[in-house]
């Protein structure tokens, strides 16, 4: 085996390790697999299909611009045990959409990358 090809591979098993004991950093390991989100989370992609960095958001967010998150996601994955409600404005203004448990979509065109704010949907009512 030469050099090159024997070093190639000690990186990649050191690279492998590293994923496998969670040592990849947080704001990093949403680019490793598309639709990333932990239990009990609403999560934001920056690209469709789940791709790209994440938000992954467990209360509601009134303006999406604090986490540099505004007008940014472009797909939406839910793992939420109650429906969630994104709207395009902040402070829940604006158009709204319903996000169910376990539905993970591309955000439509109208809706595409203007994400403002985020909240579990309000008992008895709509969004
Ligand atoms: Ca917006």
């Amino acid at each position: 085996m030469n050099r090159l090809i024997r070093r190639s591979l000690s990186l990649t098993a050191a690279a492998a390790c590293g994923v496998l004991m969670g040592m990849v950093p947080a704001d990093t390991a949403g680019a490793l697999s598309a639709w990333d989100c932990k239990d009990e989370r609403v999560c934001l992609y920056e690209d469709t299909q789940g791709g790209g960095a994440n938000l992954q958001v467990h209360d509601a967010i009134a303006d999406l611009s604090n986490q540099g998150w505004n007008d940014r996601a472009r797909s939406v994955r839910s793992r939420a045990s109650v429906t969630w409600c994104l709207y395009r404005d902040e402070n829940y203004q604006g158009e709204s959409r319903e996000i169910d448990e376990g539905e993970q979509i591309d955000l439509p065109g109208h809706f595409d990358q203007t994400v403002s704010s985020m909240r579990p949907k309000p008992s008895g009512g709509a969004c």
